[in-house]
Formats: structure tokens, sequence, C-alpha cells
């Protein structure tokens, strides 16, 4: 059989905008693909929710493939080692309460899993505003990234969700368009974003949990934009929080509003 290159193209289209269509509309919608990002969408299409993940690069994994400065490994705690042992991911101890694992093997497999069980990934695809009704923000605009990045002036267009989880990692690109254009209060001590501190891993991998939570109506922080959003420390490359508090935040959607 010789194949023909207008096939090709037509089931690349028809089977992209199948999808594209279908995801228009879902339960969570995730904004970045970093590991919270990716652990939050496993947790919750395992859970039987549709999910959709929006990242701005052609790569997921935000800051996870590169390890510590582009040395491809990273470090878990105790606590994080759990979630690299339920994803079946190599942990080894270097000392009592350290674990290393590949960041590749991290982040592939993690991306892997969430897939698996049901998340769509729509890569190349930034968000740059949010759609609120009723005082609840209640979808999100995109375009693609490389008009973004030529700054052609073209229009976005929406998606619907029920929930929205930024975990667009250090620069909270979702919770700053909220707070700079809509009409609603951030749950943060400035009602705004507070921005991160400076590196403090101890208190960081703490605070990460902690800030992990529904920060305006509709919308939920995880990962590094949690810490960004609340004003707490970065934590450089220990991932145990990352992995934690997008579990985390799952179990919040799932338990619903409190
Ligand atoms: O930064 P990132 O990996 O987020 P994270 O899950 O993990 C943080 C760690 O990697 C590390 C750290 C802890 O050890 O501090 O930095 O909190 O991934 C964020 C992803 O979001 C994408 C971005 O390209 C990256 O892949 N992203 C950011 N803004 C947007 C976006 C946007 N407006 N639209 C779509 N994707």
């Amino acid at each position: 059989m010789s194949l023909d290159e207008i096939v090709i193209t037509r089931a690349i289209a028809s089977r992209f905008f199948e999808k594209f269509s279908e995801y228009a509309v879902v339960d969570t919608a995730i904004v970045g693909a970093g590991p919270s990002g990716l652990v939050a969408a496993y947790f919750l299409a395992k859970a039987g929710k549709k999910v959709a993940i929006f990242e701005r690069k052609l790569s997921v994994g935000g800051g996870m493939w590169g390890g510590g400065m582009m040395f491809n490994e990273i470090v878990v705690q105790e606590e994080g080692k759990e979630i690299l042992d339920l994803f079946g991911i190599t942990a080894r101890e270097y000392e009592p309460g350290y674990y290393t694992a590949d960041s590749v093997e991290s982040v592939c497999t993690i991306c892997s899993e969430a897939m698996k069980a049901g998340a769509k990934i729509f890569n190349c695809m930034s968000v740059e505003d949010v759609i609120i009704r009723e005082g609840a923000v209640t979808g999100l605009v995109i375009t693609w990234s490389p008009v973004e990045m030529a700054g052609l002036h073209v229009d976005p267009l929406s998606v619907r969700a029920h929930t929205i989880i930024d975990t667009t990692g250090h620069d909270t690109e979702v919770l700053r368009v909220i707070a700079r254009k809509a009409d609603i209060a951030l749950d943060t001590a400035t009602g705004g974003v507070m921005g991160e501190r400076s590196m403090w891993a101890d208190k960081a991998e703490q605070l990460t949990l902690k800030n992990t939570r529904e920060i305006c109506p509709g919308v939920y922080a995880a990962g590094m934009a949690a810490n960004a959003a609340f004003g707490g420390p970065r934590m450089g490359p220990i991932f145990g929080g990352m992995l934690l508090s997008g579990k985390k935040v799952a179990e919040l959607i799932l338990a619903g509003p409190e």
C-alpha cells in the first residue's frame, strides 16, 4: 500500500480537533505540565475526572527534566519517595532521609501514567487569561505559544472548567492574571500574588503543602505556584513537595468544596 500525504494530514487534523473539541469542557483544567500538574492530573483522572493540561512548552516536565542545574537527578525526602514508589520510579537512598531518582525517568513515568489514567495534554498552548462568571473563575483563555512568542495579533480561544489548578511554577501566571485583571481577590494576606522568597529547602517543602489549596472561587494553587502565591520560599531541586502538592490538590478537588 502506498502512503498518501493527504490522508496523513487529515488523520492528524481530524484526530486533534476531535480531542480538542471534546476537551473544550472539562472537570479540571490544569495549567502547566510540571511535576505538580502531572501528579494532580494522574490522581484526578484516575478518580474518573475529565482532565486537560495546558502546557506552554513543546515538552512536558517543567523544571523536573533538568534535575539540579541540568544534572539530571532529583532529590526527594521520605514522604516524596512514597509517590515515586507508587509510580514504580527507581529511588536510591543517598543518606538517611534523602533519595535520588533519574529526572528523565521520573517525568516520563508520571506523564505516561497520567495519560494512561485518561488525562489529555495540550502542549504548545499558553493560558493568557481567565473567564469569570458570578465571582468564580469558570474557564481559561488559551492561545498557541508560537503566537504568543511571535507577538502576533491573533484572538485566543477558550475552555470551560469546573475547577482550575495553577501549576505554572515560579511565575504563578494564572493567579497573576486574576489579580491583575479580575475583580476577584485571592485568599492571600495581600489579596494578590505575594511572590516567592529566597531559597530555604526545608521550610519551603513544608509550606508547599500548606499553601496547596483553593485560592479563589474555582481556582487552586499547587506546586511552586502555591508558595509563590503565599510568599513562601523556593526550595531548589528537591521535588517531594511538588509531587505531594499534586496529590493534595487532587484530593481537595475530589473532596469538593469545604
Ligand atoms: O515550574 P514547573 O516545573 O512547576 P511545578 O510543578 O514544579 C516546580 C519545580 O520544577 C521546580 C521547583 C521545585 O523543586 O521549584 O521549579 O511547580 O512547571 C510549570 C510549567 O508550567 C508551564 C511551564 O512551561 C512549565 O512547564 N507554564 C507556565 N506558565 C504557563 C504554562 C502558561 N501561562 N500557560 C501554559 N503553561
